[in-house]
């Protein structure tokens, strides 16, 4: 064991030196910032990893990736054994196992053994996953040296998307009772439910089986080939921006994030009128959709419209099995007004806001028989209690029920299985999108005409220090600094349906400034404003934003 702990520290020194004065803070979805920073703390994160694993007794997941940052960024996010993101109360453990000196992690480390009681002689598997970006492979390396460090098992699941390695975590702790925990597993099952619900037609009324489908030069163009494969006519997807490993352009003027913060059709997907299109963001946890129309205006379909659209469906098929169960629907500040309206108004289903970052939305969905989460901006999933599933199959076996009521019951078990339930996976999500047009026999247009979205529109402002912003409420309020929010209500009352929100990301060194309002010059014209003011009363740098 003292071995152990002496590695700890040989291996900082010698391979793994603390090379960043400031600390690093662990944000949104883990430690993010540029790649050539992160070398000891992704060291640091592999002896987290085991020591959690031990902590826990089960299996825990390594992501290295920045995700929608740009390729010179790089992050890395753990995964707890359910498959979720890690809890939040080791979160701070992980900020001072990061950002110690060289010469006190040995101590750190020994100190959590004592604090949290880890059995340090438990043999643990760290499974460890990476997107394409050029500075992966070495920072996987690291985390493989912490792990080995304090004597884990370090599994390497190559290049993969951040959900692949949330479900192959989740297999791996369910002895496979969730899926098969291999890259062929996640395919089959997702695949093979997608294909039992299509059935023979794949197209039906409105509704034509061709996506274009923008991979964001990333990992999710790399594996939507395993399903084109797989899916061939019954789905067809037609990949564009598949630029492969270290062409510079991962993220660049296309995939998911860029659609939806420049509400922009992304480069390197043909304009074709009123075709349905989807872009994934760099690790594809993300997807939002859209189209051109005939006079090349551009509309948006993003995380709101998924929600919405999953909720009304899942609905419709809880009420055909007449069973009693709960369904809710999670989102952030960043939702549309207008959406919330038509859930809480049109759809009855009760809505509840928490602070950005999946890790929040999933754990508040966890509170319903089925919870329905997406943020704005394309990242979200559903859950299923295990009450919900117990009822849902001895529903579809018993004679309980009527006939239509049990193949109802089936219905939404196969669709269980086309979803990743352990966080957002924008693959996932696009079949099950699919699933849903599909059934109801819709174009991208009909699910737009559901309801009409306020103009929005999202500004990024820089500032000395992005933790002067301090928020309460969901982020919908600014605390700090004093007199912020005063002004931001001020502006909000000069527009019709003004409302704006201003937070720190978690994610980029920047500020974010939400605006939406009745039309688009107002809330254009809004944002700029708000964002004026984040620059005067939070120390901005660089230019101001334009008015
Ligand atoms: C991550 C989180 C998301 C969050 C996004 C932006 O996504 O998983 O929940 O919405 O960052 O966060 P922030 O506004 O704090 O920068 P991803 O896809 O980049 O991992």
């Amino acid at each position: 064991m003292t071995t152990s702990y002496r590695t700890v520290y040989a291996f900082a020194r010698e391979m793994h030196p603390k090379t960043v004065k400031h600390d690093i803070q662990y944000g949104t979805a883990g430690f993010r910032t540029k790649a050539s920073n992160l070398g000891y703390i992704m060291y640091r994160m592999g002896l987290l990893a085991v020591l959690r694993s031990r902590y826990k007794q089960g299996i825990i997941g390594v992501m290295i990736t920045a995700s929608h940052n740009p390729e010179c960024d790089n992050g890395v996010k753990l995964i707890d054994p359910h498959g979720e993101m890690m809890e939040q109360s080791w979160e701070e453990l992980a900020t001072k196992v990061a950002n110690v000196q060289d010469d006190e992690l040995e101590q750190t480390i020994r100190d959590i053994v004592q604090d949290y009681n880890i059995d340090m002689s438990i043999r643990v598997n760290i499974l460890i996953g990476k997107d394409t970006r050029p500075s992966s492979p070495s920072l996987a390396k690291s985390v493989i040296d912490g792990v080995l460090a304090l004597s884990g098992k370090p599994i390497d699941f190559g290049i993969v998307t951040t959900p692949q390695m949330h479900y192959f975590v989740k297999c791996r702790n369910t002895q496979n009772e969730y899926g098969v925990a291999t890259e062929e597993g996640y395919y089959t099952k997702l695949v093979s439910a997608f294909k039992k619900l299509r059935g023979d037609k794949y197209n039906n009324k409105n509704y034509e089986n061709r996506i274009l489908y923008d991979g964001a030069n990333g990992v999710g163009a790399k594996k939507i080939k395993y399903f084109q494969e797989r899916l061939g006519e019954c789905l067809k997807i037609v990949l564009y921006n598949d630029a492969g490993i270290g062409t510079g352009k991962l993220n660049h003027l296309c995939g998911a994030d860029y659609v939806k913060s420049q509400q922009l059709f992304p480069t390197g997907v043909p304009s074709e009128p009123n075709q349905r299109c989807a872009s994934v963001d760099g690790d594809a946890d993300r997807i939002v959709f859209y189209y051109n129309d005939e006079n090349d205006k551009f509309h948006l379909l993003d995380g709101d419209r998924i929600a919405t659209l999953v909720a009304s469906y899942l609905k419709e098929i809880v009420s055909e099995t007449g069973l009693d169960l709960n369904l809710g629907l999670v989102q952030t500040a960043y939702a549309n007004g207008a959406s919330t309206d038509y859930i809480t108004e049109s759809l009855k289903v009760p809505v509840a806001c928490v602070s950005t970052g999946v890790k929040y939305l999933h754990h508040k969905a966890l509170e319903f028989d089925i919870g329905v989460y997406f943020e704005a901006n394309g990242h979200g999933t559903v859950t299923f209690s295990k009450n919900a599933k117990d009822k849902l199959n001895q529903a579809a076996k018993g004679n309980i029920l009527t006939e239509s009521q049990q193949q109802a019951a089936s219905k939404l078990l196969a669709l269980i299985d086309v979803i990743n339930e352990t966080v957002g996976d924008a693959i996932a999500d696009l079949l099950l999108v699919e699933t849903i047009l599909h059934a109801k026999g819709w174009n991208i247009q009909d699910w737009e005409q559901t309801y009409t979205d306020l103009p929005n529109k999202l500004l990024k402002v820089t500032v000395q220090d992005r933790n002067v912003i301090t928020t309460k409420d969901a982020e919908r309020q600014c605390v700090t600094p004093n007199g912020l929010q005063e002004e931001i209500n001020d502006l909000v009352k000069k527009y019709k349906r003004g409302r704006s929100f201003v937070r720190p990301s978690g994610t980029e060194d920047i500020v974010r400034v939400y605006a939406e309002a009745s039309t688009k010059e107002e809330c254009d014209k809004l944002a700029a404003q708000v964002a004026q003011k984040v620059y005067d009363l939070a120390g901005g740098i660089g230019n101001p934003p334009l008015i």
